[in-house]
Order: structure tokens, then sequence, then C-alpha cells
């Protein structure tokens, strides 16, 4: 679709435009982001995503040819049983052929469209091993994230303040930046645990055709495989208070020595891992 690969160019001018900006802060691209006048879905960054987007096509495809189709025949049936040229209307009430014709033919055009409606359900589902896995809670009105194969520490997501966004994270969009992002390492399953400590929220980032409700007392499941590094963003998709908007959801995918460094130096901060520098190191007690 041109369309699509407009959007697409334009996502990587601004991904290379946000990399300018980002290399000089010494971070990742800012890549998942929605652009001015777009139309279609956002680029696509993990498999699951992909398939949703081939699903897509294939239905703009079955769904365009049904509409002209009609159109058609409502065009042909004005013209050609308009009253001047077609004075005596027919008395024909039944014809099997027809009737067995139009139940037949729509069942077989549903069971074309279920068939991989469902292998993406199916898909999207859960994953089968995933590298680790990131428990996402929802609050009224911000996002923690917690790393149970990493010692379980636990990062709290919330949305910078405009003046804190310019000083902070100026390359990042207004509304969707955080203080601190989920990180996650690229090309790894990842499995997501979703579940809300208060109301209902939505974990939806598009570009990653996720798009998990959250609810208080369980827990969904589904998984993320990102490709490229890089910033990604998304909101909230479950009316969950007066602060709705204000829950961006942002995920920072870097590579695995990168999220390596990241997970030890949090754990460090929980108190899950003793202190290696010898400045804060108790000294010994009898000496
Ligand atoms: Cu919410």
């Amino acid at each position: 679709m041109i369309g699509k690969r407009v959007l697409g160019l334009f996502g990587v001018l601004s991904a290379v435009a946000g990399l300018g900006v980002a290399s000089s802060a010494g971070a990742q691209p800012v890549v998942g982001v929605p652009h001015q006048w777009q139309m279609d879905f956002p680029p696509s960054y993990t498999p699951l995503m992909d398939k949703v987007a081939s699903l897509h096509d294939l239905l703009l495809v079955i769904i365009t040819v049904i509409s002209v189709f009609v159109l058609f025949l409502l065009i042909y049936a004005m013209w050609r049983f308009h009253a001047s040229r077609n004075p005596t209307a027919t008395v024909t009430t039944h014809n099997t052929v027809l009737e067995i014709a139009w139940t037949i033919i729509p069942i077989l055009i549903l069971v074309v469209i279920a068939i991989p409606s469902f292998r993406l359900l199916y898909y999207g589902d859960k994953t089968t091993d995933a590298a680790l896995t990131v428990k996402v809670t929802g609050h009224q009105w911000y996002w923690s994230y917690a790393y149970p194969d990493q010692g379980n520490f636990t990062v709290e997501s919330r949305i910078l303040s405009e003046a804190d966004r310019v000083k902070m994270k100026p390359n990042q969009p207004r509304m969707l930046a955080v203080d601190e992002e989920m990180v996650i390492p690229k090309g790894a399953n990842i499995r997501i645990i979703g579940t809300a400590a208060d109301s209902m929220h939505g974990w939806t980032v598009p570009g990653f055709g996720i798009k998990k409700t959250v609810i208080p007392g369980r827990l969904n499941e589904g998984w993320i495989n990102v490709r490229e590094e890089g910033y990604y963003f998304g909101q909230c998709s479950q009316i969950c208070g007066n602060m709705h908007s204000y829950m961006p959801i942002a995920v920072r995918v870097v590579s695995q020595a990168e999220f390596d460094k990241w997970v030890e130096q949090k754990k460090k901060s929980a108190g899950l891992l003793p202190a290696t520098d010898v400045a804060s190191a108790t000294p010994p007690a009898n000496r």
C-alpha cells in the first residue's frame, strides 16, 4: 500500500532525525511515536504486529471486493429495472440456485476470514519460550513494571510534567515521555503479565500489536519481541479515571548487554545486591 510506504518513509526519516537528537544525549532513538497526518497503522516493530497488519491487508481486499460488487449490483438494478426501461415488473419470487449461492458464498468468505483470525489470536496469546517476564501493573494513574526473573525489583513509570520533559528528555514527545521507562532487551521474547491495582487499565503499544486490558485480581498474558533498539510509546486504553490521559506507556528497548547493566543497577538500588564499591561497604568491626 502506497500510504503505508509513505508513512514508513516518514517513520525512517523521523527515526533518523530522532537519532541525531538522541545520540547527543547518549540514548536510544525515538522510534515508536505517532506522526502528523498519520492515517494507517503505525509501522510494525514486532512479529505480532506484522501479522496484525497482514490480516488487515487481507480483510481490506475482501471488503473492497464485496463493496464494489454490491455497489455494482445497486447501480445495475437502478439502471436495468428503472420504470421507463422495465414498465412491467416480474413476478418471480424464488430462484433456488441463487438462494443457495447467496447462503454458501458468505459462509465461505467468513471461513476464509476466520482461519487467519483464529491463528493470529493464538499466536498473540502467549509465547512458548520467554527470555524473561515483565509484570505490568496499572495504577491510578501510573504504571509499574516488575522483573520477577531479575530479582523481582519494580520500576514505577510516571508521566513527566512539560517543564521536566523539556529539561530532561527534550527529544521525546509531549504527553508521552515518562520518568522511568519499561526497559527490555531487543530481539528477545518478553512475556507480559498484566494486572491492575485499582481500576481497569489498558496496556497498549500500537507498534507492538499488543493491547492488554489489565484487571484487578486477574493476570492477563501477552508477549512482545521488539526487533530494534529505541523508545516506543503507547497510552492507557481503558477509561480508568480522571487522569486516564496522563499515564502514557514508554518502553526503552536496548541491547542485551545494556539491559544486564540496567538490571544490575536497579538491583543494587533496590538493595538486592551487596554494594561493591569500597566507600559504602561496612568496615569490619574489630580492627
Ligand atoms: Cu489507565
